[in-house]
């Protein structure tokens, strides 16, 4: 998959290695995680910075191992909208980050449920794609482990980070 390109984490401004993946443990009844797209949060966070030096954190790729699924719903929905022809509207104060006002917006759009099972790899592409992972309920949380992975600009390695 990485074409003989080194398979690495980026290394912070003090030489240690991002982490390569999280374990996000979702609860039932709540959302389960608002509309976004990762390019929205390239320009947003400090520890971006010294991402953006080594990486290609623009159209980056996310993935996850499903570790547990819930007993219904959680299903990761893509919508048919990407980064590139997203409307200007959506990126001003009417709809913020992580908000319902945006998750309403996207009500109108197509989307497509997918529902991996345990043990499952998914590699999609999070940083153009607006997604979500769509409310669910039942006894179990629902857990998966993940991150998100682009070249580095020099084209010699594969990065993973969290
Ligand atoms: O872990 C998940 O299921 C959510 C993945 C996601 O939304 C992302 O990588 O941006």
């Amino acid at each position: 998959m990485a074409g003989g390109r080194h398979v690495t984490c980026p290394a912070t401004a003090d030489d240690e290695l991002y982490g390569a993946s999280v374990i996000r443990v979702l609860k039932p009844g709540t959302l389960g995680l608002h509309v976004h797209a990762g390019n929205e949060f390239v320009n947003e966070y400090k520890s971006m910075k010294g991402l953006s030096q080594q990486t290609q954190l623009h159209d980056q790729l996310s993935f996850f191992v499903v570790l547990q699924v819930p007993e219904r719903g959680g299903e990761l929905c893509l919508y048919d909208l990407e980064w590139g022809s997203t409307p200007d509207e959506v990126h001003t104060e009417l709809y913020p980050h992580f908000s319902l006002e945006r998750d309403r917006y996207f009500e109108s759009i197509a989307r497509w449920p997918i529902t991996p099972q345990v043990g499952d790899l998914i590699f999609f592409a999070g940083g153009r794609i607006w997604h979500q992972v769509c409310p669910f309920d039942g006894k179990l949380d629902r857990i998966t482990m993940g991150g998100f992975t682009s070249f580095s600009h020099d084209d010699h390695s594969l990065y993973f980070w969290s």
